[in-house]
């Protein structure tokens, strides 16, 4: 070997010495890289500055010198390769240690979502009625004057109409009158139903009402109800109490006690109202509180509860849609949702159905 060779390798020895060396030093991912440009850097890097000496080595030789050159090189790249490697798994290994899981841990409940109790009550009462044979259908919420008042024996100017507080649509027709409304009640079905289908008709139809009046323990001003509609020919009276009896023994069982009165709806005739008794105060109309007796604000001290009104479909409203009135005879019938509710789980106040408290609605 010449002695320009031989200095040469003894260069490049050193820098592998040195490098080697300086390698097992570097710990953090920026040590490496820091000695990454010390060593391998393509520019200054000492292996660079290094190779720049095989200049001084005779032509002849450089094969030999070259190959060395090349050895050094892969050496640091393999050694800088397995450090970056180890470093790695040691920062991985760390890290299990330091964020390990438990994966035993229980989890966190997530809250589970359930049906409003005006909703479960629809679905019970459309259920105890679809038993019967009864179809369910449903009518618009914000409906004509025509179907909500005048095709149920309600023209313009019958006192009947402010039995029910109306919540009118801003939108005057051409002879300046309010043609649409928010209905007052779920009867306008009836009138739709029957203008489309021929008797025999059994349906109920559930929905949501809107009355302008004020709220109590017992009235919202928005609420729900459920219409019932049958007609055919020889339907009676008798069948429409079968029916609601049948209909209160499924929901609140056959110990609570029911009574139909005499009650006015200009589109039935005879007409009722059906109240069932009070849960509150058993029917007595007073509750015991110790030795105190107070009357009982549910039932307003009657005892009763009022559920619905209903009565034979009144002849004038059967002529008002086409059917023969002499050939078919029908019951109707309306119940308030929220009042059966209320009957059924013993509800205080109809005001917690909608003031979203989530301590009465996990209730259900
Ligand atoms: C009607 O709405 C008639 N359409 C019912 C009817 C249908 C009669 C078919 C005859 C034939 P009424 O206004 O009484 O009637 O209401 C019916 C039921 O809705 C009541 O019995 C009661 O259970 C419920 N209800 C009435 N007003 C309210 C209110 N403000 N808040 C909650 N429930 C109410």
């Amino acid at each position: 070997m010449s002695s320009g060779q031989s200095e040469f390798a003894t260069q490049l020895e050193s820098v592998r010495n040195e490098g080697l060396k300086a390698l097992e030093q570097a710990a953090m991912p920026e040590q490496l890289e820091a000695w990454r440009v010390t060593y391998l850097g393509r520019r200054e890097g000492k292996l660079t500055l290094a190779m720049r000496g095989l200049s001084a080595v005779p032509p002849e030789s450089r094969p030999v010198v070259g190959a060395v050159a090349n050895q050094v090189k892969t050496a640091l790249e393999e050694a800088f390769a397995a450090r970056k490697q180890s470093l790695k798994a040691l920062a991985l290994e760390r890290m299990a240690q330091h964020e390990k899981l438990d994966v035993t841990l229980p989890g966190r409940p997530a809250p589970m979502g359930r049906l409003h109790p005006t909703t479960q009550t629809i679905r019970e009462v459309t259920a105890a009625f679809t038993a019967m044979g009864f179809q369910v259908v449903e009518g618009p919420e914000v409906e004509l004057d025509e179907y909500n008042f005048e095709l149920l024996n309600i023209p313009k100017g019958h006192p009947a109409r402010d039995k029910f507080d109306t919540i009118w649509v801003d939108q005057l027709d051409a002879n300046g009158d309010m043609p649409m409304l928010l209905r007052t009640h779920t009867s306008p079905v009836q009138a739709r139903v029957m203008q489309k289908m021929q008797p025999p008709i059994r349906i109920i139809a559930p929905g949501k009402v809107y009355r302008y009046e004020a709220v109590d323990a017992t009235h919202e001003w928005h609420f729900h109800q459920i219409e019932g509609l049958a007609v055919d020919e020889g339907i009676t009276f008798a069948n429409l109490k079968a029916t609601l009896y049948d209909f209160a023994r499924r929901i609140f069982g056959a110990d609570r006690r029911v009574r139909f009165r005499c009650d006015f709806f200009p589109f039935v005739e005879p007409g009722v109202d059906m109240s069932i008794d009070c849960f509150q105060c058993k029917g007595k109309g007073v509750i015991k509180i110790g030795n105190r007796t107070e009357p009982c604000r549910l039932c307003k001290e009657t005892g009763w509860i009022e559920m619905m009104g209903a009565g034979m479909v009144h002849p004038r409203v059967l002529e008002a849609v086409g059917y023969d009135s002499r050939k078919y005879t029908g019951f109707a019938f309306g119940m308030g949702v929220e009042r059966i509710a209320i009957l059924k789980y013993g509800i205080d106040d109809i005001r917690h159905f909608y003031t979203n408290d989530v301590r009465f609605l996990r209730q259900f």
